[in-house]
Parts: C-alpha cells; structure tokens; sequence
C-alpha cells in the first residue's frame, strides 16, 4: 500500500473511533447528529453561573419562555420594548446557539391596554401587522424560525375565540382560519427567510385535533400560503403516551413539505411537598422522553427537539399545579442530569450524521 492509502485508512479508522466516543453532553449528540436540541429560557436567569453554564453545554437552540411574547415587547402602548428578547439573542451568540421566536398571534398573554382597548377590527388588524413586522423585522438574520401563531384550535379542533379572530378579530372572523392565514402572509412579508411554525398543543399525536391541524396546514401548503412548519408542544403528564401514534402524526405532517419541530416538551410528575417525584416515575418519564426523542429523529423532516425550561428548579409546572406536580426536565434542581438526560442522548447518539435542515 502507499502512504496516501495508509493515511486513508488511518483517517477512517480515527473517524469511526471519534464516532463511537460517548457524547459529553446532549449539545455534543446533538451536533454530531445534525439535530438542534434546544431549551425555553428566562433572560433573568442567565446571570446565574449554573443556569448558564447549563444552558451553553447542553443546547444548541434557545427560545424565550415569555420574553418575546406581547406582553413583553408592548407592555405598554408605547414603543416595543425589545431588551428581554435581546438579552436571549446575544447570549445565544455569544455562544453559537439557534434562536426560535415565540409567539406573534395568541390569544393569551396579551397587555391589558390591548385586551381592554375597544379597538375595531380596522385598528386591530393594523396593530397585528405591525407587530408582527417590527418585531420580525427587528430579529430578522437572527431569530431562524417563528412561532407565528400559537395555539389557536381548542381540545376539538375548532377555532377558539381571540381578540384576533372574532372578539371582535381583525376583520375575518367567521371565515375561518384566514385569520391565521394573513399572519403568516404578513410574517412571510416581514422577513421571507425566517421559517414560518404554526404552535400547538394536545395535538401531538393521531387525534382529533391534530386532525384539524392537518387540514388547515394541508390548505395552506395547498393554496401557496407561507407556512413551513407545524410546533408540536409536548406537554405531557400521563406515563401512558403512544409514542407511535406521535410518530404517525409527524410522518403526516412532514409528507405536506413541512418541518415538525417538538417545540416544549416536558413530563409532569406527582411530587412531594419538597418538589421530589418517585423513583420509578423518574424511569418511567426517562423512557417516554427517549420514545419522543426517537419518534422525531426516525423522521428526516423533524428538525428540532425542545424541551420547555431544563431545570426542574425553574419551571411553569410548579405554580401551574400548586406544586402537586413537577420534576418535568431532564435536569433536577441542583442541575444534575436526571434519568431523562440519559436517555436523550443515548437516543440522539443513535442517530448517524446527517446534516438536517434545520442546521
Ligand atoms: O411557561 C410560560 C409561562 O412562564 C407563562 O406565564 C405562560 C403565559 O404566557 O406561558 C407559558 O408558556 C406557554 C407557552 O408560551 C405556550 N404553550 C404553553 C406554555 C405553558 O403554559
């Protein structure tokens, strides 16, 4: 053999032993197998060392918990108030990590003096719009992808009433979802190359629901409206979850063109008055966190694995629950990996090098 080939074959044979090295972190898996993993977070927190010294070595996504949401940027009538939003973004350059936007069209979450502002559709409709072209606008090159509207079915697939669709909406109410529709024409307008999601939840697997999330993105890629990609929330607290039925659902999805990103997983626990949930039931979610993981990576169109928070000292199930129920993430309070981290990245470490188009 001549060197050239020596080197080669040496060259593989470092390849495939650098590909058998366990993963030192999820970030680490994630990378390797071209999948972004990523985290709801809180800008107040990164001051804190072990939040963010978490944050940078697990994930190569972030996406604001509630920091770009309406209530946050136009808190008051006045300007936009983008410093909690921009204080995600930097850190997340500061250390190579994707931004997800979340969310421009909710019912929820609005600030008062829009909710109790007697405005006409006319006036709503022109508030909509520039809310979302501003704050597209503003992120625009940095935020790659956009929850533009969130949660907008109710448990049977029909649409809930919204300031924005009916109450008294922005001038398309009983027709449909063209309500939803305009936003995304408007956010495909603010920013053509960010990647347009529609969020939601209980519709993660086969259902009636996810039905109706299915006809109405299924219209939409039909009739050239800009949206690429369904957000399937993950809020889970059963142990009894059909993780095929789930992968059934994202195989549907992704057969329309559209990307699926997993966008706020997390698996409640009963726990004690101290927060701590049982042994078993910490097995238990770690192997439904692996199904989930699994379930998103068999299919090349699902691009993103998120979980909602990645401490279980901070959050939303807590106070949502009264503190009956918590233990949600893949790490405890005290930052160690729980069962459900191990499983995660046993299951992306499966996963050959691919390069998806999420990355
Ligand atoms: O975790 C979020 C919590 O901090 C907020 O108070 C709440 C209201 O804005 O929203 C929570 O996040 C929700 C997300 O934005 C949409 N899907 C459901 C999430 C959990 O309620």
């Amino acid at each position: 053999m001549r060197f050239c080939d020596w080197l080669r074959v040496a060259l593989v044979l470092f390849a495939s032993l650098v590909a058998r090295c366990p993963a030192q972190s999820l970030r680490q898996a994630a990378d390797h197998a071209g999948v972004l993993v990523g985290t709801a977070v809180r800008p107040g927190l990164l001051s804190e060392a072990a939040y963010s010294a978490t944050l940078a070595r697990e994930f190569n996504l972030v996406e604001p918990e509630d920091a770009m949401k309406w209530w946050t940027v136009r808190h008051e009538a006045g300007p936009f108030d983008f410093r909690a939003g921009d204080d995600i973004v930097r850190f997340a350059q500061a250390h190579g990590m994707k931004v997800r936007g979340h969310c421009l069209v909710w019912d929820h979450n609005n600030p008062d003096w829009l909710a109790q502002g007697h405005f006409t559709p006319a006036q709503l409709s022109q508030l909509l719009q520039e809310h979302i072209t501003t704050v597209m606008k503003h992120y625009a090159g940095q935020v790659f992808a956009w929850d533009v509207v969130n949660e907008a079915l109710d448990e049977n697939g029909h649409l809930k009433d919204s300031p924005w669709y009916n109450q008294p909406g922005i001038g398309l109410a009983e027709k449909g979802p063209a309500y939803i529709e305009q936003a995304f024409r408007w956010a495909h307008e603010a920013d053509p190359h960010a990647l347009l999601f529609y969020n939601e939840n209980q519709g993660e697997g086969l259902n009636i629901k996810s039905d109706a999330i299915y006809a109405m993105v299924k219209d939409f890629r039909h009739r050239g409206v800009p949206i690429d990609g369904v957000g399937l929330q993950m809020h889970i607290s059963r142990l009894d979850l059909d993780t095929s039925s789930v992968a059934a659902n994202i195989a549907r999805l992704t057969a329309l063109g559209v990307q699926v990103h997993i966008t706020e997983l997390d698996i409640s626990l009963p726990v004690d008055a101290s927060g701590v949930a049982g042994k078993d039931d910490l097995l238990h979610q770690a192997e439904i966190y692996r199904g989930i993981v699994r379930a998103c990576l068999q299919n090349p169109g699902c691009t993103a694995i998120q979980t909602w928070g990645f401490t279980d000292k901070y959050s939303w199930i807590g106070s949502h629950s009264h503190g009956t129920r918590g233990a949600a993430l893949p790490f405890d309070r005290a930052y160690k990996p729980k069962p459900a981290y191990d499983t995660m990245i046993e299951e992306i470490s499966r996963k050959p090098l691919r390069v998806g188009p999420g990355l």
